[in-house]
């Protein structure tokens, strides 16, 4: 295949230099823009706010994806840009089932030759879970980068336009290849799978406890270190072969708390409950009983912390989750291990296995 390859490219620039092609078709052949498909679903980046002033008060998931790719014609430098509009709601109203059409309609894309990359424009309050659940299932190594604005476009200083201004030229850039699902906010490059949300006004909201992967900057790419954990097409999870997702819940752990959410989620239907526990994951006394009786029904339990910025929850030190049976979401914060552990029960109800699963993505 090389070869055939580097001889096509012998005859082509020796056609070139011949005069048989003018060197503006061959330069043309090579220099092509990609092509970058952009699904709009809503969020503050499709906002709009009644004044300049408001930067914080606006009403999120207006602006159609047309309109949206039109207030930034700079888009067109980067890449040849076409836009659908896949939802318009804003993110703290996505279901499970907004999640898997999203899914599905990136894995038929990125299977198309004319789609080089994807860009999904999204709101910000659950950015975090839908690309950390495309890292998770749609096998292309082609870009695909997700992105929102902290603020509405109508705002002083919007941080919308430039914010979809690097998401296309990441998507267009070969060199994101291979990368997992990317997010693209503030000028940084960030992993779908480590990225959250940290703070809920500021336009450098989106944090990795581990670092970001680069920075866009004027439509190039700067790459500093890519992921280590499975992803996209070395994902054993693959969205052409999943059409529902098994409930999990999220309840916190508190001073003062008790078991009653736990048993009413799981009385509801709760295939796992993901404990957001306070420290190193930690569980109650007044709570621990009712979550080994659960355990015994059937129900998983998994121990993740609502400590936000960094560090792990351990096997076997707050809890002996040996004993209990229990899973521990080790870096991931509660609303990415309600991802995790719902696909991973697509595939066992093993908690050894589910285990291995959140150690390995
Ligand atoms: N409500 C928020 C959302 O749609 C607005 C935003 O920040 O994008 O996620």
């Amino acid at each position: 295949m090389k070869r055939s390859l580097s001889r096509w490219l012998l005859a082509l620039s020796g056609a070139v230099a011949l005069g048989f092609l003018p060197a503006q078709h061959a330069l043309a052949q090579t220099t092509k823009k990609a092509q970058v498909v952009i699904l709009a679903t809503g969020g503050t980046i499709a906002g709009a706010g009644a004044s300049a002033a408001n930067s914080a008060t606006y009403q999120a998931a207006k602006v159609p994806v047309d309109k949206l790719l039109a207030s930034v014609p700079e888009l067109g430098n980067v890449a040849d840009v076409r836009g659908e509009q896949v939802f318009q709601i804003a993110s703290e109203s996505f279901t499970n089932a907004h999640l898997l059409q999203l899914a599905k309609r990136v894995s038929a894309l990125s299977k198309q030759k004319d789609v080089d990359g994807i860009v999904i424009t999204h709101g910000t309050d659950t950015l975090e879970e839908t690309a950390f659940f495309l890292n998770l299932t749609v096998h292309t190594t082609k870009p695909i980068v997700v992105v929102g604005s902290m603020r509405p476009g109508t705002a002083l200083s919007a941080d919308g336009a430039l914010n979809l201004y690097n998401a296309v030229a990441t998507a267009a850039s070969p060199t994101a290849a291979g990368k997992g699902v990317l997010v693209t906010m503030n000028d940084e490059i960030n992993s779908g799978r480590d990225v959250a949300k940290s703070v809920n006004v500021r336009p450098d909201a989106f944090k990795s406890a581990w670092g970001d992967l680069g920075m866009v900057v004027e439509g190039q790419t700067y790459w500093f270190r890519a992921p280590v954990k499975r992803h996209t097409v070395n994902s054993e999870f693959d969205i052409d072969q999943i059409d529902s997702l098994p409930q999990v819940d999220i309840a916190y752990g508190y001073g003062n708390t008790s078991p009653v959410a736990y048993q009413a989620f799981a009385a509801a239907g709760a295939k796992a409950l993901i404990h957001a526990g306070t420290g190193n994951g930690s569980v109650s006394k007044d709570v621990v009983p009712a979550l080994r009786e659960l355990r015994a029904k059937g129900v998983h339990i998994v121990r993740s912390s609502r400590v936000m910025g960094g560090g792990f929850v351990l096997r076997n030190a707050e809890q002996p989750d040996d004993q209990y049976d229990w899973v521990v979401a080790h870096d991931l914060n509660p609303q990415k291990a309600r991802i995790l552990a719902s696909l991973a029960l697509t595939k066992s109800n093993d908690a050894k296995v589910i285990q291995r699963i959140f150690m390995e993505y």
